[in-house]
C-alpha cells in the first residue's frame, strides 16, 4: 500500500488552450501557485485489474484510464486499485485534477519503484492534466517553454500569500476543462490574441513575485483571469463558468480594494472566486466574502507545499 498527498493550485496567470501535438502541452505560459488547505490523498494497492475510486464512488475516468495507458507504453504499472479522497468539492473549479495526477503519479512512482526526478513526475502528471504538473511544487511554480515542465518560481517563504476562496456552488462543472479549451481555440474570435499576449503577462507576473511588488501582481493576475474568461465567453457555443455571486464576489473584492485593502481575485473554469491577499487582510476578505449573499462557505488557505508521500 502506498500513500501520496498533493494540494491543488491556482493559476494567477492562466493556462487556457493546447499545442497541436501530442503530449497535452500547453499554449501558453502559466504560473500558479499551491494551496495548503485543499488536499488530495490518493492510496494505491496492487489489483487483479484497474479500479479507480473517488471520494468512496467507483468511476469510470478515461483521462485516469489514458494516463495509465500512457504510462504503460513507457514504464511497467501493474494493475493498480486507486482510491482518492479530496478534502474539498471535485470537478467545480477547484484544480481536482491538478493535484488528482499530480498525488497519482507520486503514488505511482513510490509504489513501483520507479525513483523518478520530480521534473520527471511532473512531465508525466501534465499528460494527464498539464496543471497537474505544477501541483508537484509547493509555493509559486512556472509551466513554460520551452520544455514546458513545470519548475518553483519561489518558495513559500519567499512572500507567504493567502487565498481565501468563496464557494458559490459544489456541482460538478457541465463542461470540463479539456474540452472547453478545445471548443476556445477552435471558435473564439480572440483566442489568437491571447494565445500572443500571455508571454508578456507571465514575465509582468514573474517580476511582480520577484519584487513582491502586490499591486503589480494584482493588476496582471486580474487581468489574466478576465482574458482567459472573456475567450470562453466568446466560444461558440458560449462557455460561462460564472454565477451571480461569482460577480458579486469580484465587485466585493473591488470595493475592498478602493478601500485600501491589498486583494485581488482569480477564477478557473467553476464559479468558485479565489481571493489573494496579505496576510494581514485575510480576516477582513473573509468576512467581506462571507456576507455575500450566496457565498456558501469561505475557507483560508495559505502557499502549500510539494506532492509527497506519506507513511
Ligand atoms: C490553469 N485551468 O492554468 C487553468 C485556468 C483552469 C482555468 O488548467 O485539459 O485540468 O487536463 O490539461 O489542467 C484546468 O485545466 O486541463 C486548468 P487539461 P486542466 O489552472
Amino acid at each position: 500500500m502506498t500513500k501520496a498527498l498533493a494540494h491543488p493550485n491556482i493559476a494567477l496567470i492562466k493556462y487556457w488552450g493546447k499545442q497541436d501535438k501530442l503530449g497535452n502541452f500547453p499554449a501558453t505560459p502559466s504560473l500558479s501557485i499551491t494551496l495548503d488547505g485543499l488536499v488530495t490523498e490518493t492510496v494505491l494497492t496492487d489489483g487483479s485489474t484497474d479500479r479507480f475510486v473517488i471520494n468512496g464512488k467507483e468511476q469510470d475516468d478515461p483521462k485516469v484510464a489514458g494516463f495509465l495507458g500512457a504510462l504503460r507504453a513507457s514504464l511497467s504499472v501493474p494493475p493498480l486499485e486507486i482510491e482518492t479522497v479530496n478534502n474539498f468539492p471535485t470537478g467545480a473549479g477547484l484544480a481536482s485534477s491538478a493535484s488528482g495526477f499530480a498525488a497519482l503519479m507520486t503514488a505511482i512512482n513510490a509504489h513501483c519503484q520507479f525513483g523518478l526526478s520530480t521534473e520527471m513526475m511532473s512531465d508525466w502528471a501534465r499528460q494527464g492534466s498539464a496543471s497537474a504538473a505544477r501541483s508537484m511544487y509547493g509555493g509559486f511554480v512556472s509551466l513554460v517553454p520551452p520544455l514546458w515542465r513545470a519548475y518553483p518560481a519561489a518558495n513559500v517563504d519567499h512572500w507567504p500569500l493567502n487565498v481565501v476562496i468563496a464557494i458559490t456552488s459544489e456541482e460538478k462543472k457541465d463542461v470540463g476543462s479539456t474540452e472547453g479549451m478545445r471548443r476556445t481555440a477552435a471558435t473564439s474570435p480572440f483566442y489568437p490574441a491571447w494565445v500572443k499576449d500571455a508571454p508578456e503577462d507571465y514575465a509582468t507576473a514573474s517580476e511582480a513575485i520577484a519584487q513582491r511588488d502586490f499591486a503589480a501582481l494584482a493588476g496582471v493576475a486580474e487581468l489574466s483571469c478576465l482574458k482567459m474568461h472573456s475567450i470562453m465567453l466568446t466560444s461558440v457555443p458560449t462557455l460561462s463558468y460564472w454565477n451571480p455571486t461569482t460577480l458579486s464576489c469580484m465587485d466585493g473584492v473591488r470595493d475592498m480594494r478602493r478601500n485600501g485593502i491589498a486583494a485581488f481575485f482569480t477564477i478557473d473554469a467553476g464559479p468558485q472566486v479565489k481571493v489573494v491577499c496579505l496576510p494581514d487582510s485575510v480576516e477582513q476578505v473573509q468576512a467581506t466574502l462571507r456576507d455575500i449573499p450566496g457565498v456558501l462557505t469561505t475557507k483560508v488557505c495559505a502557499l502549500g507545499g510539494n506532492a509527497r508521500i506519506l507513511d
